[in-house]
């Protein structure tokens, strides 16, 4: 199924424009009669006109829909069909609407609306899938009562809210929770599910379903567990109780993203709540269990408060990523959290924030909302809160959260109301701090030293560039949490948070004897770039000393940059102090190995290159590849007496267990491992790759050896064992990709698309190969261009299949500003290819024009 092409340019939305909904709707009933091409969806709708109406015009969104009937107050009536969705005159009391629609879920490709995944139905309605359901007012300000009837022959017929009635071939169920279209969920099918119970803490007792395929049920337990975990966390926590009888998850093999928090009935991508020991990676079950949380969480943070209108999508997003990282941080190792978050904030958001698609977290306008489901009104809108927390405080946190849930609860809100909640618990005034919201840009901290007479001076100057449609910045609200060490390594100054909000501000720090060390942006008390002249010795005196695990990581990382840029820029040796302090602290038994894997886990070859870019530099992905692997031989080679020792010592005894300390030691094992393959030629890693017991260390030591390219027999009898099972699958067809090299890439991704098993319609096989192709930096940015060319092919392909998924992979593009001309060249030629394919979706339309402006 496809978005009609654009016969027009496509209508922009303004959050300016906004306007109510000039109707309540108090309550919706819907009767769905299942048919895999002909699925007949009833609704009876009770409308009341406002007598405040700004907008009084009686408008229903509708899309790829088949009008069979309508009525109101059970007369015929013959709606006017307008772009969109449909209009007709109606009474100035309350009135039923009626209409009888059909929709054909099994030619649905693009998953969204309802829609046909391995013989089952399901749904996928936020943000504007309803409309492709029945006519409806779909947006988020427009909340109702829902009740449900699915007829249907699967065995398992679900929808949102609590069952009601079930028979042969039917079910009902009842929503008395007040929720927007874009919450709407049904599934039918014939699954089997892996119960549990949840007594909350006022004692109502709720049955917890895990629904999946046949095959799959024993994939669940950690799953169960994990919300299990997430419902006690959030009423210890935030003091938020669940609110219905039952809670569903759903497994989903056909997902355009990652989950999705309906009211009970969450629906997941199957990648992202099916774990086993035997199948799943550590990683995996890191963030499945961060996953379910979100969902989980969202049920007050989205679901009882929602979004006025799509524009506020951060309000929602970030407070729930923000919930989620605070619950990992809880269960598992909080300064490993935030370096991890620091890490996919650097890959994902810098990137957004730098480039032609860079917009604030509350964005003013979109064409396809769509595409704004980014690590921008994710990741940076959970930045925003995380500063606001620091601002005001724990306490001050909660009790605002307190006031916005008592004061909200029921309500589709804005970021009006968020702050104000913030500004009435604690008589903050927060009009700078909302800058935040409405800029673009990762600000540059500028930070100069100064010692005299016992008196330390630091002088932070604040500056964001320009992004698109916004040439000038304000200075904002930065919270600096620093701390100063003496040369010693003692702290003589503990950490204390410095409120920027100049463009320019000094502070001293009084009554020191000696100059101290300072430890800058301690925990990444905000997200931004931070720029200090420091030498290399600073750095590996904070790597080894400095108190706050964040800092200590972030000099490594620093390390690491600075050794890799010198190496291509002038062809430098890899740093021999930096070597020295890396062996030291992976010996250092008594760091966490968790944090001692992330130390030596290299940046990004793609991070790199947007650091030569910063630095006025035309990276090539060529030399920064090289310049990787020389890196990682040396080490190797430095610690070539230790890495047996070390290999035996992180080895974990024992059954599997998918948690922090297990994951941590495997982490360091895996990275060891690594290393050790540059020097043995793959012996130990063939020995692991035979002996494991359980996914995280096959799969490490099979990535291990194809990277040393002597995986050919362990990938093809990985290949034999797993192939019946999708999401081992999944990581087998990354994998190819991932390990080629330079050269090879686009021609091991290009082969893999005429693979049997290559399914272009299910989106997590298409990203395991084209986004590892994207995360391939030599390999896509190969000067051959073939990287280029074979992504814009496939994603014109998808794009008649699933805009949505095509338009998000074509982000992939967003960073050709940084590269020589000859690349830029070869880019630009593609997008435009894209942007001139017959029938072009409105989403893939939006962000390659979005792109191509940079
Ligand atoms: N709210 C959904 C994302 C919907 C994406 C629509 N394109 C999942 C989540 O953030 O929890
Ligand atoms: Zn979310």
């Amino acid at each position: 199924m496809k978005d009609a092409a654009p016969t027009t340019a496509p209508e922009t939305f303004y959050l300016k424009n906004y306007k109510p909904f000039g109707f309540e709707v108090d309550s919706v009933e819907l009767t769905f009669l299942l048919s895999p091409n002909a699925t007949r969806v009833l609704s009876k709708i009770q409308f009341s006109p406002k007598s405040d109406a700004v907008d009084p015009r009686f408008f229903l969104h509708g899309e790829a829909l088949k009008l069979i009937s309508a009525k109101i107050n059970g007369e015929a009536v013959t709606p006017e069909m307008v772009d969109g969705g449909l209009t007709c005159a109606t009474p100035d009391t309350p009135f039923t609407w009626e209409a009888e629609i059909e929709i054909d879920p099994a030619a649905n490709t693009a998953l969204e609306g309802l829609y046909m995944s391995s013989g089952m139905y399901c749904t996928q309605c936020e943000a504007e899938g309803f409309r492709k359901i029945t006519y409806y007012p779909d947006r988020p300000d427009v909340m109702s009562t829902f009740s449900v009837r699915i007829e249907g022959q699967e065995s398992v017929l679900l929808s949102n809210g609590n069952p009601t009635g079930q028979g042969e071939g039917w079910a009902e169920w009842h929503d008395p929770w007040p929720k927007p279209a874009y919450l709407f969920a049904l599934v039918a099918g014939d699954l089997l599910n892996h119960p549990d119970r949840f007594t909350t803490q006022s004692g109502r007792d709720v049955e917890l379903n895990i629904w999946v395929r046949p095959g799959d049920e024993d994939k669940c337990a950690f799953g169960m567990e994990a919300l299990k975990k997430s419902m006690t966390w959030d009423e210890q926590v935030y003091g938020r109780e669940y609110d219905l009888d039952i809670f569903n998850i759903v497994a989903v093999d056909d997902f355009n993203m990652g989950a999705m928090e309906n009211k009970g009935l969450n629906i997941f991508n199957s990648s992202c709540v099916l774990a086993s020991p035997e199948t799943s990676t550590d990683a995996n079950f890191e963030r499945i269990e961060a996953i379910i949380a979100h969902e989980y969480f969202h049920n007050w943070t989205g679901n009882r408060i929602t979004c006025r209108d799509w524009f506020q999508l951060c309000l929602k997003e970030g407070l729930t990523v923000y919930r989620d990282a605070q619950f990992t941080a809880d269960m598992r190792s909080e300064p490993v959290k935030r370096i991890e978050d620091v890490i996919a904030l650097r890959a994902r958001q810098f990137p957004e924030d730098n480039g032609p698609l860079a917009h604030p977290p509350r964005p003013e306008q979109f064409q396809e909302i769509n595409n704004f489901y980014t690590a921008t009104v994710y990741e940076k809108g959970a930045e925003v809160i995380g500063m606001l927390k620091r601002l005001v405080g724990d306490d001050s946190y909660y009790k605002a959260l307190d006031l916005y849930f008592d004061r909200h609860d029921g309500q589709a809100c804005t970021i009006e109301d968020w702050l104000q909640v913030f500004e009435d618990a604690t008589g903050r005034d927060l009009s700078q701090f909302k800058l935040w919201y409405s800029q673009a840009g990762t600000p540059r901290v500028k930070v100069t030293e100064d010692y005299t007479d016992g008196n330390y001076t630091l002088t932070f100057e604040q500056s964001t560039p320009p992004t698109p449609e916004q040439p000038d910045k304000s200075p904002r609200v930065i919270p600096m949490a620093v701390g100063l060490l003496s040369a010693n390594g003692d702290e003589v100054c503990a950490t204390q948070v410095i409120e920027l909000t100049k463009a320019k501000q000094v502070v001293t720090f009084e009554g020191l004897t000696s100059k101290p060390v300072p430890s800058i942006l301690r925990e990444f008390s905000a997200p931004v770039i931070l720029q200090r002249e420091t030498t290399n010795a600073e750095r590996t005196f904070l790597l080894a000393h400095d108190t706050d695990p964040f800092n200590r990581w972030e000099a490594g990382n620093a390390l690491a940059t600075e050794t890799r840029v010198a190496m291509v820029t002038h062809g430098a040796a890899p740093d021999a102090a930096y070597l020295d302090a890396l062996e030291k602290l992976v010996r250092d038994d008594n760091l966490d190995p968790a944090l001692r894997a992330l130390v030596l886990s290299p940046p990004s070859q793609s991070e790199i290159a947007q650091t030569l870019h910063d630095r006025g530099i035309t990276p090539d992905p060529q030399k920064i590849y090289d310049a990787a692997e020389t890196f990682t031989q040396t080490l190797a080679q430095q610690l070539e007496t230790s890495l047996p020792r070390l290999y035996a010592a992180t080895t974990v005894d024992g059954p599997y267990k998918p948690d922090a300390k297990g994951s941590g030691l495997r982490a360091l094992n895996g990275r060891i491992l690594s290393l050790l393959t540059r020097l043995d030629g793959g012996d130990q890693a063939a020995r692991q790759y035979q002996a494991a017991d359980n996914m995280t260390q096959q799969y490490g030591a099979l990535a291990c050896l194809m990277k040393a390219e002597k995986g050919a027999t362990q990938s093809q009898a990985f290949f034999e064992h797993w192939q019946s099972d999708r999401l081992v699958m999944d990581k087998w067809f990354a994998l190819q990709v991932a390990c080629a090299t330079p050269q090879t890439a686009a021609n091991v991704a290009s082969g893999l698309t005429n693979h049997p098993l290559f399914d272009m319609k299910n989106p997590n096989r298409f990203r395991a190969v084209m986004g590892a192709l994207a995360g391939n930096h030599a390999g896509f940015h190969h000067d051959s261009g073939a990287g280029y060319t074979l992504l814009a092919q496939n994603l014109i392909a998808l794009d008649a299949l699933n805009p949505q998924t095509t338009a998000r992979m074509c982000a992939a593009f967003q960073t050709w500003p940084r590269y020589d001309s000859v690349r830029q060249a070869l880019i630009r030629a593609e997008l435009e290819r894209i942007l001139a394919s017959d029938g072009l979706s409105r989403d893939t339309n939006e962000m390659v024009s979005r792109i191509l402006q940079g």
